[in-house]
């Protein structure tokens, strides 16, 4: 994939001049990625720290020595520097002699993504001024470019395929973990990864909103709740389907079919401009009219791209405002415990006086 690396930093700086930044410290895997292509680590937020000095525009990776090769294979911007550091020493000690030797003078950090010992470390030490920056990559990272939302798309086609054919196959005593391991393998099999733990949730088990897959099998008369999502080229899908396992009860399709009247809602009011709580508000309406959003347990939908959730907020009280270019989940749900859940996720692209339904090629119910 071609993302546009130059004008990411190119924005990244302008915004850090704007609130008189010197240099950023990029603590989460997620925007180190966004900014260089970087490979995710195998390990937690912290441990590789990319320092960007914004009057050079140079930026300096430092991290664990077993991670230098792939990096340097992997990487895809030349203006970055890979330092790494044995087990005998600490990444800590490498970024403030850093600091020390550029002289900065004010450091925006990923408040998010570092703990306060490192803060305080930071600022002691180097006699830093420390400021949240975690806006600025969040912001940016939200509204999607063409060569992202191409990225998502493909993940999208993968998520679409593997589901549509796993499905067909689903018997009667299936367990819930056998249809999670094939979707995996489809989805494994297309170079991708999984962008979460999957969720197959049958019966009763699928009024557990994050119910992850159990030995369970799946029997007739109830509703399945399939949630998965691929990762590709460093973007996610999110998508949640339907199995009605052949004849259920009369109130499980009523169910469904309200469901759908609140994605269907929501998405005729997205556009450019609108509020996440407003959006919200109209799914919870057609849910309320019909008697059931004392079920509906959580918030409309999230952001997707490079991490499975982040910005925007669709929820109740979420005042980020709908920005053309931005992708979200719309995923109205009922849970009604010890019977079932019901839930349906379509992912949107924002646009200007509307909104593309990005999942529409995927049934949102399937009948067995
Ligand atoms: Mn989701």
């Amino acid at each position: 994939m071609n993302f546009n690396y130059d004008l990411r930093w190119e924005r990244l700086i302008k915004a850090a001049g704007e609130i008189g930044l010197e240099a950023i410290l990029v603590s989460d895997p997620a925007d180190s990625f966004y900014l260089t292509g970087a490979p995710e680590p195998m390990y937690p937020s912290g441990r590789t720290m990319l320092l960007i000095n914004t009057d050079e525009k140079k930026g300096y990776m430092i991290l664990p020595l077993l991670e230098v090769e792939r990096m340097e294979d992997e990487i895809k911007v030349k203006n970055v520097d890979i330092i790494g550091y044995t087990p005998y020493e600490k990444g800590i000690d490498k970024l403030l002699n850093m600091l020390k030797d550029m002289g900065v003078k004010r450091l925006g950090v990923e408040e998010e993504h570092i703990s306060d010992k490192m803060v305080s470390d930071i600022a002691d030490k180097c006699k830093v001024e420390v400021k949240a920056a975690g806006f600025i990559l969040k912001e940016m990272r939200a509204v999607k470019d063409d060569a992202e939302v191409k990225a998502i798309k493909r993940a999208i086609e993968i998520t679409s395929k593997a589901i549509t054919t796993v499905v067909e196959d689903i018997k009667e005593g299936s367990t819930e973990a056998e249809i999670a391991a094939e979707l995996a393998r489809r989805i494994f099999q297309e170079g991708a990864r999984l962008a979460f733990d999957i969720i197959v949730a049958s019966g009763p088990r699928g009024a557990y909103p994050h119910g992850i897959y159990s030995c369970k099998k799946v029997r007739k008369g109830e509703a399945v709740v399939v949630d998965v999502g691929a990762r590709i080229n460093g973007y996610c899908a999110d998508t949640t389907r339907m199995i009605l396992m052949g004849k259920v009860e009369e109130e499980i399709r009523d169910h469904v079919s309200y469901v759908e009247e609140a994605i269907d809602e929501a998405i005729k009011s997205i556009r450019d401009g609108v509020r996440g709580r407003e959006v919200d508000e109209v799914a919870r309406e057609v849910l309320r009219k019909r008697g059931i959003a004392q079920y509906f347990t959580h918030s409309l939908g999230h952001g997707v791209g490079i991490e499975v959730h982040e910005g925007p907020t669709l929820g109740p009280t979420s005042e980020d405002v709908l920005k053309e270019g931005m992708i979200t989940t719309i995923e109205p749900g009922i849970y009604i415990k010890g019977r079932y859940g019901i839930r349906i996720e379509e992912m949107v692209l924002v646009t200007k006086r509307g909104c593309e339904v990005l999942t529409r090629g995927l049934s949102r119910v399937f009948d067995l």
